[in-house]
């Protein structure tokens, strides 16, 4: 039994100050627990500390959050942000392997997550957007009243202290009603803005895309230096149950589908050798073609074949309000993100293609991996978004939810209040409540998703 269990009681302590704090970060099974908790959290990943912190506000209360894995050591491939991407992957990231990628190349992708307390907080790319105030009334619209951006922004707010950026250069001036300055994430830009973004934002408004002086106001398109989290300083319940000998206590479909992430290329472009690649490499006139495919909306069958009947319909409604927001113009369908080194990475911000990703072992203390299929591409408009990315980058330089918040019937796994079907007092806060992921980096929404679900919880008790 090779799983480490750190029980770490009360509130976490890292993030922000509460009270009647009492860290235990490594338990052997000595730890003196109470018989009973108000509320027991298991995971401290954001969702997990957010809704330990806020319940914990009320000193009568007592919280048990359970974590697996450890407090980080502050070392600074953690704590600077230049270090992303650069940590030894086995201090705080759980390195899993998809299956094969039958509708890419059929090899498999690592996929990383944070662990550690804070989860992948500590570990992804700071980036803090939210998406479109359209992005969230489309999970409003797939049935879950209360979760609309109009619900969601004060929790927006509440999670973060936004800092303005100085350089007036930058064009960078945002509404003030939409930021928070009182919230514990700390939110900020970087103090030294290289010559490229300068370039970069230059050369988007020479191809007709205008600034956006905030992304985070609700409308997201457009170019801008994004803020970040920094000080400024898929498959089935039959098959799983009969694999796995786990008693089903609730038959939901949707545990482990609906899985979605923001399907991403990261060319890096060496500015001294523009022949690197040409249009012709990488893309064909193929957008009008494209465009047809899309709205002839063969997709079905390009959906996992464990998916039910709640599932597909379920998908139905998505897709239905997906082809809705890609004919925004305040919804963006990708992401270009560049860096200061060249890199010019093409995410899709709004998939049409569906993952899974089930447990191999009934037993989490068989410390196995999940079965992990994200299925990138097997809708294939997927791909042809990074195919129109990369053409736009190439014009530049020529000049990135498996427990849905769906009702049932719908393959939904939570209701609006996050708890689990057929459950009295289970819920669900994390990104795997998406019942479709936002067009933008999702931790702040978790963030906001943690801080609403909070305040449910503290209502319904
Ligand atoms: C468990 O940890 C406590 C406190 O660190 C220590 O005193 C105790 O000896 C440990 N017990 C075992 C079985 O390792
Ligand atoms: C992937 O494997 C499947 C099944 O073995 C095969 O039909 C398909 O052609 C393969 N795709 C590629 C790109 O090799
Ligand atoms: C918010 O950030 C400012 C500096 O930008 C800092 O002075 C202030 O203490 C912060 N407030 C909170 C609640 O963290
Ligand atoms: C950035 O651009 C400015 C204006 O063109 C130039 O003066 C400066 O030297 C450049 N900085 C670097 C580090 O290249
Ligand atoms: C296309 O989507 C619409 C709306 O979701 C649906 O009513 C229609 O049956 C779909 N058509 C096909 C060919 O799947
Ligand atoms: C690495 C480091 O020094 N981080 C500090 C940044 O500032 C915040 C807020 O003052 C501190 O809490 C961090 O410890």
């Amino acid at each position: 039994m090779k799983f480490f269990l750190a029980l770490l009681l009360g509130v976490f302590a890292l993030l922000w100050p509460a009270l009647s704090i009492h860290i235990v970060p490594h338990s052997n099974g000595s730890l003196p627990l109470r018989t009973s908790y108000d509320f027991i959290v298991i995971g401290a990943g954001i969702g997990g500390l957010v809704v330990a912190n806020r319940l914990s506000e009320d000193a009568s209360v007592t919280v048990l959050v359970v974590e697996a894995r450890d407090l980080d050591d502050r070392a600074e491939d953690v704590t600077v942000p230049g270090n992303v991407g650069q940590e030894n992957p086995s201090r705080y990231e759980w390195t899993m392997t998809t299956t094969p990628q039958e509708f890419l190349d059929n090899r498999t992708r690592s996929f990383a997550q944070g662990r550690a307390v804070g989860g992948s907080s500590i570990m992804n790319g700071l980036c803090w957007t939210r998406g479109s105030a359209a992005d969230y009334d489309a999970w409003r619209n797939l049935g879950n009243p209360g979760w609309g951006w109009s619900d969601l922004l004060p929790y927006f707010l509440k999670s973060e202290n936004y800092t303005t950026h100085a350089d007036a250069s930058l064009h960078l001036s945002p509404t003030h009603s939409k930021h928070g300055r009182q919230g514990p994430v700390q939110v900020g830009y970087p103090r030294y803005v290289y010559n490229q973004t300068y370039n970069f934002l230059d050369g988007v408004q020479a191809l007709g895309i205008p600034l956006n002086e905030d992304l985070n106001s609700g409308y997201a398109t457009g170019a801008s230096l994004v803020p970040s989290s920094v000080t400024a300083e898929n498959q089935s319940r039959a098959d799983a149950r009969a694999a796995l000998d786990v008693d089903v206590l609730v038959h939901l479909p949707g545990v482990g589908s609906n899985l979605q992430d923001h399907t991403m290329v990261q060319p890096v472009y060496k500015y001294t050798a523009p022949a690197v690649f040409t249009a012709l490499d990488i893309v064909g006139d193929t957008r009008e073609a494209v465009k047809a495919e899309y709205f002839a909306n063969r997709t079905v069958e390009h959906l996992p074949p464990t998916y039910d009947v709640t599932l597909r319909a379920g998908y139905a409604a998505q897709q239905a309000e997906i082809r809705a927001l890609l004919s925004r113009r305040d919804v963006s369908a990708y992401e270009l993100m560049v860096t200061s080194w060249g890199q010019l990475a093409v995410s899709v911000m709004h998939t049409l293609s569906r993952g899974t990703v089930h447990a191999r072992s009934s037993s989490i203390f068989d410390n196995e991996p999940p079965i992990l299929d994200l299925r990138l591409c097997s809708h294939a408009f997927d791909c042809e978004i990074l195919r129109m990315g990369l053409e736009f980058n190439d014009r530049l330089i020529n000049t990135d939810g498996t427990a849905a918040m769906m009702p049932r019937h719908a393959g939904g796994v939570v209701d609006t209040g996050l708890r689990v079907y057929g459950t009295r007092n289970l819920r669900v806060v994390d990104a795997s409540i998406m019942p479709l992921i936002p067009g933008g980096h999702i931790q702040s929404a978790i963030y906001a998703i943690a801080e609403k679900a909070a305040d449910i919880i503290k209502q319904d008790n």
